[in-house]
């Protein structure tokens, strides 16, 4: 028998707008749990009320006052798989008032993806925004692990021509790392990290015993 996955509870999170549900919606779709002919149905539907941008974030986004108003409102769960995990994935609303679903999304929640509007940053950090708010709030619900996603770079002007604009991306790091250490967020695992170091200490010195070892060994005398 094939050993049993473990279960993540994995919630989106982040302020109203960043791209939360498009982002679940297209790894879902990339992982095969939805067919291209309904992402295609939902484009031409989005379409026509004026949002094809959409055509993602209504895989999770399923309310007629969603796909209207172009925001979610309530949670939406979704399930995928990956070679050692079993996800349950939370999309959650960023919009304020419906911070309450937020909650009870993030409350069930093991691990958070909080995402974050590359190109519209500033929105989220300004008052009334919810990018540390959320943070907090995860946080405060046991959410010990956060992994932070920076959206929207492609609409992000590199002034060199590239894809991607380093600068505002190194800009989001080096504001946000801080701030969410201030919540209590530790950059790294430190039990993984003092294993990992014994590890590396072991090997070298396994090496470096070997290494003795063979310049200790002297040719005998005929
Ligand atoms: N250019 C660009 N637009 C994006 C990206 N991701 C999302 N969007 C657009 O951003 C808009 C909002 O996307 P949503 O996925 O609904 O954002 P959300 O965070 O789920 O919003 P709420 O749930 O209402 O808080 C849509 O028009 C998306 O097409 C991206 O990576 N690049
Ligand atoms: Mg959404």
């Amino acid at each position: 028998m094939g050993k049993e996955k473990t279960h993540i509870n994995l919630v989106v999170i982040g302020h109203v707008d960043a791209g939360k549900s498009t982002t679940t919606g297209h790894l879902i779709y990339k992982l095969g749990g939805i067919d291209a002919r309904t992402i295609a149905k939902f484009e031409s539907d989005a379409k026509e009320m004026g949002k094809s941008s959409f055509k993602y974030a209504w895989v999770l986004d399923k309310l007629k006052a969603e796909r209207e108003r172009g925001i979610t409102i309530d949670i939406a769960l979704w399930k995928f798989s990956t070679a050692k995990f079993e996800y349950t994935v939370i999309d959650a609303p960023g919009h304020r008032d419906f911070i309450k679903n937020m909650i009870t999304g993030t409350s069930q929640a093991d691990v958070a993806l909080l995402v974050i509007d590359g190109n519209n940053f500033e929105a989220g950090i300004a008052e009334g925004g919810s990018t540390k708010e959320h943070a907090l709030l995860a946080y405060t619900l046991g959410v010990k692990q956060l992994a932070v996603g920076i959206n929207k770079m492609d609409d992000v002007k590199d002034k060199d021509g590239g894809p991607w604009a380093q600068g505002r991306y190194n800009e989001v790091v080096d504001y946000l790392g801080p701030e969410l250490m201030k919540i209590g967020f530790k950059k790294k695992d430190k039990g993984d990290k003092k294993k990992g170091d014994k590890k590396e200490k072991k090997d070298k010195k396994d090496k470096g015993d070997k290494k003795d070892k063979k310049k200790k060994v002297r040719p005998r005398r005929p």
